[in-house]
């Protein structure tokens, strides 16, 4: 049997953790160029002959002195959770700021693998790492390697292995006197508690209560041996201050800290100076204080453009693609049920979903290169003066950005934001930020009613929705939650090149996602659609219509009769019920049945929208979903699309996204609010749409 071994990776934010697990697993984390890509622990296994090595990748965290919620999760693990190694990872570029984490970690006085990543940069800007030094001046095995190309990885597995084989390594961190001096003292006194027998592990929490962690501190505050080390902390606290001339003890490490890790560099790394790095040049044109937003935009609408124009061509392919099947399949089975069941419920719904999986692959790809460049973190940086006065904060952004691939890792990321006001606030607008799957209903009716300039109308869409969720958190900044957001604090990364690994697995991995999806939840949905409305059966209209056709003389007036009698048989299936029982809601609005069922099962999932309009204009049609935008252009009025699109763009999320808001968000009162008001106003928005095109005479 093979022996488990536990490791957890840990490290400051945007260090390469997750690209390093994904270059020596199987996994296929997200990576992303900027600070908290990775919000919650996620595990991947490796296994060797004798091992099964299971890693836990954490969020980024700068210090355990922890600021934001994602960094409590990788404290709160790395402090209480059991594991035999830890795996610390350091950006060569930013040794030292790096090594000050490290240093904590040292403090812990477990087993402990030193990862120096990126060194193909170091390589490239012709500098120098000497990995003996660093091992020899830290106490532990350290490794060069570059998750981006892949080198020393596949010696990392076997270094865990030796580290869990071999006993602790002595501890090489040493403060100054006068600080070591009252370390001794009260690790000494905290031995006497039953909890804190292992001098090491005495030594660590009287670091961490030197260093004022609030956590540490709440911890040992509850126990017995609180009221024995209670005034001796205070008197060292205030000697300390004294001694240094600082405010607090934790400046004083933090000072001492520096000064090793400026020292460890020194003797470890070897770069030659740059006067100006291609970074540096590149931000001068897209940071820019006056044209930075208009190029951001300006990136935005080519993204829309090419999500459209180049999404598009494969469109009719698929389309033809599909609908050849349809035919295939009606042709050679009996007709019937199961026919009807597979050319009139299952294909076209699968098909009106596939069909724009092109344009969603490429919005996904454009913000992937986003967040892989690096631009991500100066958008955010950009914006935050704008975001400002609608009462966000830059931090913000990223979230909101996010929000337009999908919503649910989208409210995750807003966890980065400390303040619980400011996420909050983001969180109950994020929706309005229009995700992917949102997508194909916006293309469908684009196409449909607006040719000409498909490419502008699909951006405006996507600004409108922005700017409205700015609004909206403006108001609610203004009467709900006063007050100013926090400062806006966010590493900005020098520019990479996105690997095009990733890039390409990660469309991958969506493209699959989605397919299943389509194969498996949309043709489920489809069939229950099917099934609703094409019963009861009503054998008394389908006769009498059967009469009348028989009777009509020309071919159109059979052809008339015929469509009518789909119609007839529809309206009064359990769906046509349905639909006229919902109809008084949509009514105002413009929507036929057909639509407002529709809207109704895109509750579940925003794809179920078209899907569901493919199967219920196909239902009584022959053929499949052949021609659905022809379809939808000849039965839907041009207001009610733009009330469909409003509403779309504002109404609630779909149920995963929903439960992951209830996930974040514990308090019933917002709940209860996100449940609802979304909801109202985009029936109110739309109904104004509505009529605003009608009094202008639409
Ligand atoms: N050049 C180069 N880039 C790398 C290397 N490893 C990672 N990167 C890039 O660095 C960025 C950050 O990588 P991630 O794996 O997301 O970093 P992380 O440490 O998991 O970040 P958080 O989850 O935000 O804490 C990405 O853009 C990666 O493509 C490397 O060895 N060389
Ligand atoms: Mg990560």
């Amino acid at each position: 049997m093979s022996k488990k071994i536990k490791v957890v990776v840990a490290g400051q934010p945007n260090v390469g953790k997750s690209s390093l697990l994904n270059a020596i697993s199987d996994a296929k984390l997200h990576t992303g160029n900027f600070s908290g890509v990775t919000v919650e622990k996620t595990i991947v296994e490796i296994k060797t002959d004798d091992y099964n090595i299971e890693m836990v990748d954490l969020p980024g965290i700068y210090s355990l002195n922890v600021y934001t919620p994602e960094e409590q999760v990788a404290k709160n693990y790395l402090l209480n959770e059991k594991y035999d190694v830890i795996i610390n990872i350091v950006d060569a570029n930013a040794l030292s700021r790096n090594l000050m984490f490290s240093l904590q970690l040292l403090d812990m006085q477990k087993k402990m693998i030193l990862i120096v990543n990126m060194v193909d940069e170091i390589d490239k800007k012709g500098g120098k790492i000497y990995k003996d030094k660093l091992e020899t001046l830290l106490g532990i095995p350290v490794l060069l390697v570059s998750a981006k190309e892949g080198r020393g990885v596949d010696k990392i597995a076997s270094e865990i292995i030796k580290s869990y084989n071999t006993p602790s390594p002595k501890n090489k961190i040493y403060y100054s006197e006068r600080v070591e001096l009252r370390i001794d003292r009260l690790s000494l006194a905290l031995q006497k508690s039953p909890h804190f027998k292992n001098p090491l592990y005495a030594r660590f929490i009287a670091i961490r209560l030197l260093d004022k962690d609030e956590d540490v501190y709440k911890i040992i505050h509850d126990l017995p041996i609180w009221i024995e080390i209670h005034e001796m902390l205070e008197k060292m606290y205030k000697q300390l201050d004294a001694e240094f001339d600082e405010d607090s003890t934790s400046d004083i490490f933090s000072n001492e800290r520096v000064a090793i890790t400026h020292n460890l560099e020194m003797e470890a790394l070897d770069i030659p100076e740059i006067k100006e790095t291609l970074s540096e040049k590149i931000d001068n044109i897209l940071i820019h204080p006056l044209f930075g937003i208009p190029i951001f935009l300006f990136l935005m609408w080519g993204l829309f453009q090419t999500t459209f124009i180049l999404g598009n061509i494969p469109m009719d392919w698929i389309d033809g693609f599909f609908s050849t099947v349809a035919d295939y399949i009606s042709f050679i089975l009996p007709k019937g049920e199961f026919n009807s069941l597979l050319t009139q419920g299952v294909i076209p719904a699968v098909d009106a979903v596939v069909m724009f999986l092109p344009n969603i692959l490429i919005l996904f790809l454009g913000l992937n290169l986003l967040e892989q460049t690096g631009y991500m973190a100066r958008a955010a940086y950009l914006m935050d003066g704008f975001l400002k006065k609608f009462g966000l904060q830059g931090k913000a952004f990223v979230p909101l950005v996010s929000g337009f691939g999908c919503t649910v890792p989208a409210y995750m990321a807003a966890r980065t934001l400390k303040n619980p006001k400011d996420k909050i606030i983001t969180m109950l607008v994020l929706g309005f930020m229009s995700c992917g799957a949102r997508l194909p209903i916006y293309v469908l009716i684009i196409s449909a009613f607006f040719p000409k300039h498909p490419g502008n109308v699909l951006f405006g869409i996507y600004i409108g929705g922005a700017f409205l969720g700015l609004i909206v958190a403006k108001i609610l900044r203004t009467v709900l939650f006063k007050g100013e957001p926090e400062p806006f604090v966010m590493e900005i990364p020098p520019y990479r090149f996105p690997s095009f690994k990733s890039l390409f697995m990660d469309l991958w991995i969506k493209t699959k996602m989605f397919l299943k999806k389509a194969g498996t939840f949309i043709a489920g949905a489809a069939m229950i659609i099917w099934f609703l409305s094409t019963y009861p059966h009503h054998p008394n209209i389908i006769k009498t219509y059967e009469n009348k056709i028989e009777l009509a003389t020309t071919q159109k007036q059979k052809n008339i009769l015929h469509n009518e009698l789909n119609a007839n048989l529809l309206a009064n299936s359990y769906l046509g019920d349905f639909g006229k029982f919902i109809e008084p809601v949509f009514k105002p609005l413009g929507f036929d049945w057909r639509m407002s069922v529709s809207v109704i099962a895109g509750l579940a999932a925003k794809e179920t929208v078209v899907s569901t309009m493919g199967t219920l204009y196909a239902v009584g049609n022959n053929g499949s979903n052949k021609g659905l935008i022809k379809k939808v252009r000849k039965n839907i009025d041009f207001k009610a699309a733009i009330a469909l699109i409003v509403i779309i763009m504002i109404y609630s999320p779909c149920v995963a996204a929903m439960s992951t808001f209830y996930a974040e968000v514990p308090q019933w009162i917002w709940r209860t609010f996100y449940t609802i008001y979304p909801n109202v106003l985009a029936w109110l928005l739309a109904y104004l749409v509505y009529n605003v095109l009608k009094i202008f005479g639409y």
